[in-house]
C-alpha cells in the first residue's frame, strides 16, 4: 500500500486529493495546524476516529514554519509521495503578511525537501510542489507555457518563485523525483470564501434570498483561466506517476473576466444585472427591482495586480493525456447550487430566530 503525505490537507485541494488517493487505495497522512476550532470541515467526510485501527487517513499536527516537526512527521510516515499544498494562499493577504507568507510558501518547501534529503529518502519519496500561474504575473507571453518567463507581482508570487526553483534545484542537485505543477486558478464549492469566485457565488445566493444587500468587489476586468479543482488534483497525482520528474502547466485554455463570472453566476439564479457607471463608481443593478447588488470597493484593489492569465496545457495533454472534464459553466452552476443550499439553511435559521453569521470579506 502506497503512503502519501499531504500538507494543506484541510484546504480545497487537500480535501479533493485526499479523497482521490483514498479511493486509489493509498494510506493518506495529512498535516494539520493546531487551531482553536476543529477546522476540518472539508475532510470531515473522510475522517475516522483515531482509535479505529483500520483507518486510512491519519492526521498529524504540524506547521510548514516548523522544520523539526516536518522532519519528525516525514521520518514517522516514510511517505512514497509528498504533496506540498500548504500555503498562505491568498494573494491580497500576502501584501499584509509578506514575511509570514515567505516563511510558509518559500521556506516551507525548502524545509520539506531538506527533510527528505536529511532522512535519506531521496530515492524513495516523490515530491509535488503546488506552483502557480501567479508566477507569470505581468505576463511576457500569451498563452503561458512551461517556458514563459516569470514576473511575480506579489509577495505570494515571489515566495512561490523561490519554492519553484528550490524544487528544480533539489531535483537536479540530489536526484529527488520532484515536480512543479504550475496550476492556473481552480475553484469548487469548497473554495475558500474570500477568493473571488466563491465570494461571488456565495454573496449572490444570499442576496437572492434577501440575507444580504450588496456584493463589493475590486477589479472587475481581471481575466483568469478558471478550472475545477477536482480535475486539477488528478493531475497532481499523475505528475508523480511518470518515469521522469517534470514540471507541467495545468489550465483550461479559456479566459473569463470577474465581471463575466458575476453575470453567469447571477444568470444561474435567474437574476439579470445591468451595469452602470465607470471605474470605482461602477454598479451592478438588479434589472427586476432597480436595487444595487454589486458595487466596486477600492479596498479590494491590489498594490500590483495580475490583470490577465491564460494557460496552455499542451504538454500535459500530450505527455499525460490529461484533459479537464468539467467546463466553466458547469463549475459556476455547481458552486451556485451549493451556496444556494447553504443560504437556504441560513434563511431558515434566521426565520426561526437563530443568529446567522454574515462574513463579508
Ligand atoms: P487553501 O487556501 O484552500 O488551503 C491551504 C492549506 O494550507 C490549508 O490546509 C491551510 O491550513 C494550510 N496552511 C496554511 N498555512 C500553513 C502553515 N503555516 N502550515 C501548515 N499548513 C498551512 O489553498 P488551495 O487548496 O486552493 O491551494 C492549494 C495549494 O495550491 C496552495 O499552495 C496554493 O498556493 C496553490 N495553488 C492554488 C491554486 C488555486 O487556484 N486554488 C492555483 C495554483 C496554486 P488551514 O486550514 O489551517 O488554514
Ligand atoms: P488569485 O485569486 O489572486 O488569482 O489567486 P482571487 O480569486 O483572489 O482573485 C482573482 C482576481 O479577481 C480580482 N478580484 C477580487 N479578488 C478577491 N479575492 N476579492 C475581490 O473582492 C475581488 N474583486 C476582484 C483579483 O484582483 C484578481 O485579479 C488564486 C489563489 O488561489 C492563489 O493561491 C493561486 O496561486 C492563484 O489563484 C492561481
Amino acid at each position: 500500500m502506497k503512503k502519501a503525505l499531504i500538507t494543506g490537507i484541510t484546504g480545497q485541494d487537500g480535501s479533493y486529493l485526499a479523497e482521490m488517493l483514498l479511493e486509489k487505495g493509498y494510506e493518506v497522512h495529512g498535516i494539520k495546524r493546531r487551531a482553536s476550532l476543529f477546522n476540518t470541515d472539508r475532510i470531515d467526510h473522510l475522517y475516522r476516529d483515531p482509535h479505529d485501527k483500520d483507518r486510512k487517513m491519519i492526521l498529524h499536527y504540524g506547521d510548514l514554519t516548523d522544520g523539526t516537526n516536518l522532519i519528525r512527521v516525514l521520518q514517522q510516515v516514510q511517505p512514497d509521495e509528498v504533496y506540498n499544498l500548504a500555503a498562505q494562499s491568498h494573494v491580497q493577504v500576502s501584501f499584509e503578511t509578506p514575511e509570514y507568507t515567505a516563511d510558509v510558501d518559500a521556506l516551507g518547501a525548502l524545509r520539506l525537501l531538506e527533510g527528505i534529503r536529511l532522512l535519506g529518502l531521496e530515492k524513495k519519496t516523490r515530491f509535488y510542489q503546488a506552483s502557480t500561474s501567479e508566477l507569470y504575473g505581468l505576463v511576457q507571453e500569451v498563452p503561458q507555457t512551461e517556458n514563459t518567463p516569470f514576473y511575480p507581482r506579489s509577495p505570494y508570487a515571489c515566495a512561490k518563485l523561490y519554492a519553484y526553483w528550490i524544487t528544480v534545484n533539489y531535483r537536479e542537485a540530489y536526484g529527488i523525483y520532484a515536480c512543479n505543477g504550475i496550476l492556473f486558478n481552480h475553484e469548487s464549492p469548497i473554495r475558500g470564501e474570500t477568493f473571488v469566485t466563491r465570494k461571488i457565488t456565495r454573496a449572490l445566493s444570499r442576496i437572492y434570498l434577501g440575507l444580504e444587500e450588496c456584493l463589493y468587489l475590486g477589479n472587475l476586468e481581471a481575466l483568469r483561466d478558471w478550472g475545477h479543482a477536482k480535475d486539477y488534483v488528478h493531475m497532481q497525482w499523475l505528475m508523480l506517476q511518470q518515469d521522469q520528474p517534470e514540471d507541467f502547466v495545468i489550465a483550461t485554455g479559456q479566459q473569463h473576466s470577474v465581471r463575466e463570472f458575476v453575470n453567469i453566476a447571477a444568470r444561474e439564479l435567474g437574476l439579470a444585472i445591468q451595469w452602470e457607471g465607470q471605474g470605482v463608481n461602477e454598479k451592478g443593478i438588479n434589472a427586476a427591482n432597480g436595487r444595487t447588488i454589486v458595487a466596486v470597493d477600492p479596498a479590494y484593489f491590489r498594490p500590483t495586480e495580475v490583470e490577465t492569465l491564460l494557460g496552455d496545457a499542451s504538454k500535459a495533454r500530450e505527455k499525460l493525456s490529461w484533459e479537464p472534464q468539467i467546463a466553466f459553466e458547469a463549475l459556476v452552476q455547481e458552486m451556485i447550487k451549493a451556496d444556494l443550499e447553504d443560504a437556504k439553511r441560513d434563511e431558515l435559521c434566521q426565520r426561526a430566530g437563530f443568529k446567522v453569521s454574515n462574513h463579508n470579506e
